[in-house]
């Protein structure tokens, strides 16, 4: 597939429905001692998408501002560990030395959808992003850092995409999901996670 975005890299099925149910229960797990929440921007309008974190680092919003913060924003808690599998899948696809150090993990429900944006937050601006879609389909979409066309393409179950070079700044967001499209995450929609290295490099 062409999104006109240069360093914009798909496995469309990297995942097998087995392995997807798999890495699912671990991240379910996780999110047991790290339950989701719904963040809210710097003027107080909340996500529609709610949010957990594994590995050393989260992604966090509030009043404050956007941050990665090695605590649980509710209970004070670490975030749980990173599961293996998707330090395995980091090395595999993205070759990059160094291994992710932050796991943001997206429920979409319902009508949730995230705007337009660019990750920024992130010391590194060098090393890649890795996304993994789980349950119903979402319309992602992306354009160039710098302006221009967007395109959408369909994100299903199980698809893995990076973003590397050019693409790391690339503009890009979930217009919405494809309701029941999947029946792999209990109570229905979409989880994402979206790995990176998120502190200095070492
Ligand atoms: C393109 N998440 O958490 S994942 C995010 O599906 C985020 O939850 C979306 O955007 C989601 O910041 C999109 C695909 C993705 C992730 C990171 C990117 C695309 C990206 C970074 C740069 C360019
Ligand atoms: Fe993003």
């Amino acid at each position: 597939i062409d999104t006109g975005v240069d360093g914009f890299r798909y496995w469309p099925g990297a995942l097998t429905p087995a392995a997807q149910a798999d890495l699912l229960a671990e991240v379910l797990a996780g999110v047991e001692q790290a339950p989701f929440h719904q963040p809210v921007t710097r003027t107080g309008r909340p996500f529609s998408v709610q949010m957990s974190n594994l590995g050393p680092l989260g992604w966090v919003s509030d009043r404050a501002g956007y941050r990665y913060q090695p605590t649980h924003p509710v209970t004070g808690a670490p975030w749980p560990p990173m599961p293996q599998t998707l330090l395995d899948l980091w090395r595999d696809l993205t070759g990059w030395p160094e291994p992710p150090d932050s796991c943001l993990v997206n429920l979409y429900r319902g009508p949730a959808k995230m705007g337009l944006h660019q990750d920024r937050d992130e010391a590194d601006l060098n090393a890649p992003v890795l996304s993994v879609s789980l349950g119903d389909a979402a319309l992602f979409r992306i354009g160039a850092a710098d302006g221009g066309p967007t395109k959408a393409i369909r994100l299903s179950s199980g698809d893995v995409c990076a973003l590397t070079g050019p693409a790391r700044l690339a503009r890009h967001g979930i217009d919405r999901l494809v309701p029941g499209s999947s029946t792999l995450v209990p109570g229905g929609g979409r989880i994402n996670l979206t790995l990176r290295k998120a502190g200095p490099a070492s």
